[in-house]
């Protein structure tokens, strides 16, 4: 077995070396274990490892951070100011891919840090003001930031993340101005896309929301930002600009969202046979319904427009069945079938790849390795958590990826990675299981480590290099 065996190297580092050694330390001791079992699938000695080593982490980490509060509270004249922040760590160790590519025959280490800190300013009853300043930045990785262009997943040093003016005139509306996040529910229509180190929507928007009765309903005019280093303060995308309208209903026995959304771009966007503008409607749904233990969910989007000169015909879905056992533990598991359409035809003159509107990628969504995104997919999925304590989070994932198209490419989040354009190498992607603990260790301190990893199915052998992939990180987040 191919294997980078180097010690996770750190170089120059200005904050947190009780960190730094901490994660050299978990991060050499857990390729140790893993490589010496040579473990092809996660096994029950290998959750006890992760179990083990991140009980035993809070005892170095809690040192200086159990007594501090989690928010701060000033008032300056007739405004009341409210302060917290939080700053985040986290070690990875990607085996046979990264963020760009798979396959790549190397093993990257590296560090990402995240501070950010956050001021909430009441200036009325019914009115504020929010910061959010955020510094990210990267150690360890070979990828640099010529590699990423104007718009960069790891470092973007101290700049602005949220500015905006937020206003309620009345009770029944509400009007939020400037860099802002949005999301909801389940982060497949907005995501903020967090879990990447520079996070990946901050949106510069306009966003109205009215309130009646149990429904929500939100207007969105904006355009995401970008997260340059070499610029402050950081502009928002050229395009696409979208326009939403996200209404959620908590009037009914089941909980139902509607959504629209249009994706405006006049950048000149490659159709199949030649460059255009882009108008790309999203229509569709989400719900949940829980039922004694049981809980159901869907998400529907139908994708219908203009892609230069194509017509677009895309659709996405998800449907989960969860259940919770009333046992020691509260295990729960929950089946989920996911599906964004794919192309067959690359000269037809119709679009059929979904889109995957504004999704985030992050944690759970499309797998934890980030090797697919909501787009040409079929993801079938079994998740089961448990807490044996309040504390402890338990979750284990398995995932079988396929091609929803065999003539469509494999996406990642953020680019195409490969295209058989006949068909011929099939459509299976491969197989993921994931292993995630989260451990709350105090009022300001959480901690998350993770062990993945992904087997190459029919597609992936068909098309080039095909190594098994692996992924281990650990996260550290203080609240401040
Ligand atoms: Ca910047
Ligand atoms: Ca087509
Ligand atoms: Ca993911």
């Amino acid at each position: 077995m191919r294997r980078n065996t180097s010690v996770f190297t750190i170089r120059k580092y200005d904050f947190g070396s009780g960190h730094v050694r901490f994660y050299t330390f978990f991060l050499l001791t857990l390729k140790m274990t893993v490589f010496a079992e040579m473990i092809k699938l996660p096994s029950f000695k290998q959750l006890l490892f992760i179990v083990f080593s991140t009980i035993a982490a809070p005892a170095v980490a809690l040192a200086g951070t159990e007594n501090t509060p989690p928010r701060h509270h000033l008032i300056l004249g007739s405004a009341e100011i409210s302060l917290n922040g939080s700053y985040r760590l986290r070690a990875e160790t990607q085996d046979a891919y990264n963020i760009k590519s798979y396959g790549t025959a190397r093993t990257e280490n590296f560090l990402l840090s995240r501070l950010r800190l956050d001021a909430d300013v009441k200036i009325a009853e019914n009115a504020r003001l929010r910061f959010q300043v955020q510094d990210a930045r990267i150690v360890g990785h070979t990828l640099t930031d010529d590699d990423f262009g104007d718009n960069n997943p790891f470092h973007d040093p101290l700049d602005i993340n949220q500015a905006y003016f937020d206003w309620q005139p009345i009770s029944s509306l509400g009007l939020t101005l400037g860099r802002q996040s949005i999301s909801f529910r389940d982060r497949r229509v907005f995501g903020p896309g967090d879990w990447g180190n520079t996070g990946r929507y901050a949106w510069n928007a306009a966003r109205l929301t009215l309130m009646h009765h149990g429904i929500e309903s939100n207007w969105i005019i904006g355009r995401f930002i970008l997260h340059d280093p070499g610029q402050w303060p950081n502009r928002r995308a050229a395009g696409p600009t979208a326009y939403a309208c996200y209404t959620t209903i908590n009037y009914w026995p089941v909980d139902l969202d509607l959504f629209y959304v249009l994706k405006k771009d006049d950048r000149r966007t490659q159709g199949e046979t030649d460059i255009g503008d882009l108008a790309s409607h999203s229509m569709g749904f989400w719900l949940n319904k829980s039922l004694g233990a049981w809980d159901i969910g869907a998400t529907w989007a139908g994708q219908l427009g203009r892609r230069a000169a194509d017509d677009i015909r895309a659709m996405g879905a998800v449907v989960s069945l969860g259940r919770t056992f009333q046992v020691s533990g509260k295990p729960y598991v929950q089946l989920q079938y996911v599906t964004g359409s794919g192309d067959e035809d690359p000269n037809d003159g119709v679009h059929n790849t979904f889109d995957g509107i504004f999704s985030g990628a992050d944690t759970d969504l499309y797998g934890w390795m980030n090797l697919f995104f909501w787009k040409n997919l079929r993801e079938y999925r079994i998740n089961m958590s448990l807490h044996p304590t309040r504390a402890f989070n338990l979750r284990s994932e398995y995932h079988y990826f396929m091609l929803d198209a065999a003539q469509d490419s494999w996406y990642f989040p953020g680019q195409v990675q490969r295209q058989d354009k006949s068909g011929h190498s099939g459509r299976e992607l491969g197989h993921e299981m994931d292993m995630i603990v989260q451990y709350k260790a105090g009022k300001s301190l959480d901690l998350r480590g993770g062990v993945c990893v992904f087997f190459p199915g029919d597609f992936v052998r068909n098309t080039g290099e095909s190594p098994i992939c692996r992924w281990y990180f650990l996260e550290t987040i203080v609240t401040i």
